[in-house]
């Protein structure tokens, strides 16, 4: 007999419901859950992947050690207590460990309350991650706006008139910061009534093909079209509303002065929108109608990330849109961190480069590498990988392979040999998907709607194997007793959840939420900032001084002269997920999606034919992939997704590897970085495009 499970998709950011129909261990269905309170109804081909990661013949059970070169499975208990011991010797030598945290990890809850106890036992304040190659420039302007690094309003899609996405895909990501499942359908009921959404992006895109409008942007270059848009906005509407206008603070007056000095025309032909254009999108976010302005990964991952972030801001404040319903609001989940953990801090570091940001104790994952390449004392010589693969994810992975095959230790918690477990000592393996629970611990307080909705395990845990906050806790407990230290009980995820919910301002139980497998509907997103800021004096700190001194920065860097080269940017489709579903038999099916998308004039100009094999050259690396011409990406630009490169030696993912494919990470840079957040740079890369030598030798 079969039955149905209603579940929440972990695999991206928005959180669908999804119904599982099962027989014994077998997923016989993945669908979308019409009943579920968030997604209604809504899914994408990833949610249908869950059950290829469940039933994956590549996907390890027990944990595996390295020795000479081949993988031994070994018991837990070994791999724990050898752990524990080494990691032990490193540091009684003086030797330093550290932790990447990748992205999987902010998808499963379980790891959320079991971390900081691993981090402790391991004697880290501080870790590198994948936040730092994404977001990390949203939580310095939150920090210094808001008073706290997660206080993050989010568009109110389904009130809002007018919506400008910049830098985003929110058709094939499914929103980013930004908990919007459904996305096309809320677009088409938004144009329904009426609303227009705007798209920049240098690609015309999936979003940008369900648009009103869309314009192409020179990557790289949007903080001059922010400046150009928030120029125009405070011309428009010169006085703030009066609810910002009470929620502001004084510095705002700092912002106009700044901002008229720069010269329109000059902006528009910086970044490669027409005034037209520029005075059209303030005019619409000035009108009455509610509007937002949003960006994304292709603003965040720049070097001027944390400046676009606060210009975003600003504009929202200008144009009246800030805490408006349709405009942007900060949701009131359940589960609200805000009033539960700390404010978060943005610091700096001495690093192997030097002083760095450290925002919320995130290393910059740009110096990575370096810091495992130095020579002396404080040269990392252990580290943990937890589900992630930053050789395919973070800047120049090449020099990371080489970095990671010099560490004395290195322990992955991944259930697969990646390009980056592959130089681990010890793979510790999680149980499948469908033998875990779920909770959106960091997606609710991002989502369009205030909501709750928590989903057990489906299958019960096979004989040998252990869920990730599992195999943390116990390895966190393992390195406590070998070093002499106090060991502490273990908190299950479960108790750690009920306790939060309870202490949160809605004071929900997690049997409560547990009882309504759809999820709970808690209502629309509200404007309550007011009660919600946490900076000292409890208003918006408008214009805090780093942000006006990185304006002042990039004024200058507008009279530089821009070099004349092609622009690599990356993109997402709507059947991968960042590296970790690559080997999905149902997501790969189909032409080869690792190619270099490029313009039909650059094309031309090189004498590239559609499918020929280009060689695609940075200032660290080369690689050589197909070519795809489409005029869908601007002249001057060329775009490879990330998450590829599985054709590295001893990877072993079966289906990952049948089509060539190579990483854009092998390309992307770690010199360049966003000066206030330490945020990577990956996106408009300088490279050359040429024909692949062999192909020019063999004519
Ligand atoms: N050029 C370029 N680079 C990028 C980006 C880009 O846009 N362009 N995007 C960046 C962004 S936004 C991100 S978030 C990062 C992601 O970068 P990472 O987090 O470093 O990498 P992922 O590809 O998400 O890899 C996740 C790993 O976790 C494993 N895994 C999956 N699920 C689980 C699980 O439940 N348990 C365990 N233990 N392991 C699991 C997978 O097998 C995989 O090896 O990439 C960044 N890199
Ligand atoms: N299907 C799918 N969904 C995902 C993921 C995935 O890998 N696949 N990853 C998840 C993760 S970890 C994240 S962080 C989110 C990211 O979610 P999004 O940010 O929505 O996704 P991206 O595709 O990275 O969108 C970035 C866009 O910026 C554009 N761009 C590049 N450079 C520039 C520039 O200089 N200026 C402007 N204006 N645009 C530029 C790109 O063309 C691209 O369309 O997606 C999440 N959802
Ligand atoms: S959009 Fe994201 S959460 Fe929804 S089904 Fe697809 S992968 Fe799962
Ligand atoms: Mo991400």
């Amino acid at each position: 007999m079969s039955q149905i499970h209603a579940r929440t998709c972990h695999i991206c950011e928005a959180n669908c419901g999804v119904l599982v129909e099962v027989e014994g261990r077998e997923i016989l269905s993945i669908k979308g859950n019409p009943d579920h309170v968030l997604s209604r109804g809504h899914i994408c081909p990833k949610a249908t992947a869950i059950a290829d990661l469940q039933d994956d013949p590549d996907r390890l059970h027990k944990p595996v050690k390295r020795v000479d070169g081949d993988w031994q499975e070994i018991g837990w208990e070994q791999a724990f207590s050898e752990i524990a011991a080494r990691l032990t010797d490193i540091k009684g030598q003086g030797g330093k460990p550290a932790m990447y945290l990748g992205n999987p990890s902010a998808h499963d809850y379980g790891i959320t309350t079991q971390v900081g106890q691993l981090r402790r036992a391991i004697g880290l304040k501080n870790l590198y991650s994948a936040s730092t190659l994404d977001q990390i420039p949203h939580h310095v302007v939150q920090y210094h706006m808001f008073g706290h690094v997660s206080l993050c309003p989010v568009p109110d899609i389904d009130r809002s008139q007018y919506l400008v996405i910049v830098g985003g895909n929110p058709a094939a990501s499914n929103g980013s910061i930004w908990t919007v499942p459904d996305f096309k359908k809320r677009v088409k009921e938004m144009q329904a009534r009426d609303g227009q959404l705007v798209v920049i992006d240098p690609r015309r895109t999936e979003t940008a093909k369900l648009a009103d409008a869309h314009h192409f942007v020179k990557p790289g270059t949007d903080t001059a079209l922010f400046v150009a848009i928030l120029k125009t906005v405070l011309q428009l509407s010169p006085e703030l509303n009066d609810v910002l206008a009470a929620l502001v603070d004084e510095s705002w007056e700092n912002i106009r002065p700044a901002i008229a000095n720069f010269d329109l025309p000059q902006l528009s032909a910086f970044c490669g929108v027409s005034t037209e254009v520029i005075e059209d999108i303030a005019q619409n976010l000035c009108d009455d109608k509610p509007g937002a302005i949003y960006g994304r990964m292709g603003v965040s991952v720049t070097e001027y990330g944390t400046l676009n972030q606060w210009l975003i801001q600003a504009i929202n404040i200008a144009s009246g849109n800030l805490n408006r319903e349709g405009g942007t609001l900060v949701p009131e989940p359940a589960l609200d961190t805000i009033n539960i953990v700390g404010r978060g801090s943005v610091e700096t570091i001495d690093t192997a480069r030097g002083e760095m940001p450290n925002i919320m104790g995130e290393l910059p994952t740009i110096t990575f590498a370096e810091e495992m390449l130095r020579e002396d004392e404080e040269r990392i010589r252990a580290l943990f990988v937890m589900t992630g693969n930053p050789v395919l994810s973070a800047p120049d992975g090449a020099r990371l392979d080489r970095a990671l095959e010099k560490l004395d230790l290195m322990v992955s918690f991944d259930m697969y040999v990646t390009a980056t477990s592959r130089h681990a000592d010890y793979i510790l393996p999680p149980c499948g998907p469908m033998e875990k629970d779920h909770y959106p611990f960091f997606l609710g307080p991002l989502a369009v709607r205030n909501y709750a909705c928590y989903s057990p395990a489906i299958f019960d845990m096979p004989e040998g194997e252990k869920a990730d906050w599992e195999i943390v806790a116990e390895l966190a407990r393992e390195i406590f007793a070998a070093s002499g230290q106090d060991i502490p009980n273990i908190r299950e995820p479960r108790d750690v959840l009920d306790n939060m919910l309870q202490s949160s301002p809605r004071g929900m139980t997690l049997a409560e939420i547990e009882a309504e497998p759809n999820g709970i509907d808690l209502g629309p997103l509200m404007p309550h900032l007011e009660d919600r800021l946490l900076t000292e004096d409890k208003k918006i700190q408008a214009a805090h001084p780093d942000f006006m001194e990185e304006l002042g920065r990039f004024a200058n860097s507008l009279n530089e002269d821009q070099p004349d080269t092609l622009r690599l940017i990356g993109r997402r489709h709507v059947r991968q997920n960042n590296s970790w579903l690559a080997n999905s038999k149902r997501l790969q099916k189909g032409p080869n999606r690792c190619t270099l998308m490029i313009n039909p004039a650059d094309a031309e100009a090189r004498g590239l034919a559609d499918g020929d094999m280009a060689t695609v050259e940075s200032r660290v690396n080369s690689v050589d992939i197909i070519v795809e011409i489409t005029d869908d990406v601007m002249k001057g630009v060329v775009s490879i997704p990330h998450g590829f490169g599985h054709q590295r030696e001893g990877v072993e993912l079966s289906v990952a590897r049948e089509n060539p494919n190579v990483s854009i990470n092998d390309l992307t840079d770690p010199e360049s970085y966003d000066r206030l957040s330490g945020n990577a740079v990956l996106n408009a890369t300088p490279v050359t495009v040429a024909r692949m030598a062999e192909l020019v030798a063999a004519e």
